[in-house]
């Protein structure tokens, strides 16, 4: 047999389907399992929405600053990226992973860790290994989409040809969205508009995209498509499919994301947790998945470049509210995050 990279859940699920069997390493403890632990979402529990087109703009810092004060995530609508400009990213990524062959992925994908360092670049399966040695169900795709110098096109897929100027055209749009979102996060905390965003590296803050591919599952009431995590990042901006999947944790409950056309579902990250001295917060958020139908997500990771040093901004530090985070380089925090290590 030729070599070969580790199966995908892509390609696992097909033979699992065929066999109806589920291999023992996906099945979560039942602590985790969703069916145990899902609360279905009423009209109270529904996570927030911000709209970006409402004109007043003390009502706007206001509806930001309590959904990152309170959830750590909302929906954001009318933020201005075409509808057109939205399918065009998904359609060329969906054409990916369906029609390329596992040679065209493996192109894609980091060769360059055997070593053991940590890499996020490419095609392939989870980030960090669970410490039980348990897996999830989803395959994904990494690759940074801004700015242009910190671009490695090797992780860019071929094909479909019109890849490279779907996301192109899909960064433009974002960068313009997410600014609006920061500095309304940066007023929402009593600081001047543009403090979050120069707090995080101004012109040299990091858009890195994720496809998440997770198949239908056989028994979804046993599997997660991502653990319970927090991003890393500052700020995190996910386009989903319309299958719902992803919940986030609010008072010990885990709520399902309900899909709203044309939505960008926006996550405070660690980041920006650590800026604000914990007045916004991380979202602890997890992925479940579906028995006949496929999710994909397309989140974007805002993240400091790996030098800054990042520790909660002397605007927001006082006696009565001394720092709780130390300060550090991003890649240092992003090491001993992946790495398991206390931070
Ligand atoms: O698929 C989703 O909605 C969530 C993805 C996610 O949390 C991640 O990739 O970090
Ligand atoms: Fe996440």
């Amino acid at each position: 047999m030729e070599m070969e990279m580790e199966k995908s859940v892509q390609a696992l699920a097909s033979a699992t389907l065929l066999s109806g069997t589920l291999p023992a390493e996906f099945i979560r403890p039942l602590a985790e399992q969703p069916t145990a632990t899902t609360r279905h979402y009423g009209p109270v529990s529904m996570i927030p929405t911000v709209d970006l087109s409402e004109t007043d703009q003390e009502k706007l810092v206001q509806a930001i600053s309590e959904a990152c004060g309170t959830w750590g995530t909302f929906q954001l609508v009318n933020h201005g990226i075409p509808p057109e400009a939205i399918n065009r990213l998904q359609s060329v990524g969906r054409e990916f992973f369906e029609l390329s062959s596992p040679k065209e992925k493996e192109e894609c994908s980091d060769k360059a860790t055997a070593g053991g360092s940590r890499s996020v670049g490419g095609y392939g399966r989870q980030v960090r290994e669970d410490a039980d040695g348990k897996k999830v169900w989803s395959d994904h795709l990494f690759h940074k989409i801004w700015p242009p110098s910190s671009i490695n096109y090797q992780f860019w897929p071929k094909n479909p040809p019109s890849y490279r100027e779907a996301n192109e055209e899909y960064a433009v749009y974002l960068r313009e969205a997410s600014d609006k979102v920061l500095k309304l996060m940066s007023l929402g905390l009593g600081l001047e508009e543009n403090a979050l965003g120069e707090a995080l590296g101004g012109e040299q803050l990091q858009y890195n995209l994720k496809i998440n591919y997770y198949p239908p599952c056989p028994r979804p009431d046993l599997v997660l498509g991502l653990v319970a995590h927090r991003d890393l990042s500052a700020i995190t901006v996910l386009v989903p499919n319309e299958v719902p999947g992803l919940q986030v944790l609010k008072d010990d409950q885990w709520i399902e994301v309900e899909y709203i056309p044309n939505s960008l579902i926006v996550h405070v990250g660690d980041q920006i947790e650590i800026l604000s001295n914990g007045k916004y917060r991380s979202v602890l958020h997890r992925v479940t998945v579906k028995k006949d139908r496929l999710r994909m997500s397309w989140p974007v990771f805002l993240e400091p470049p790996a030098e800054l040093v990042v520790g909660p901004l002397p605007q927001l530090i006082n006696d009565q509210d001394p720092a709780k985070y130390k300060p550090q380089k991003f890649k240092d925090y992003m090491f001993s995050k992946l790495n398991k290590l206390p931070e």
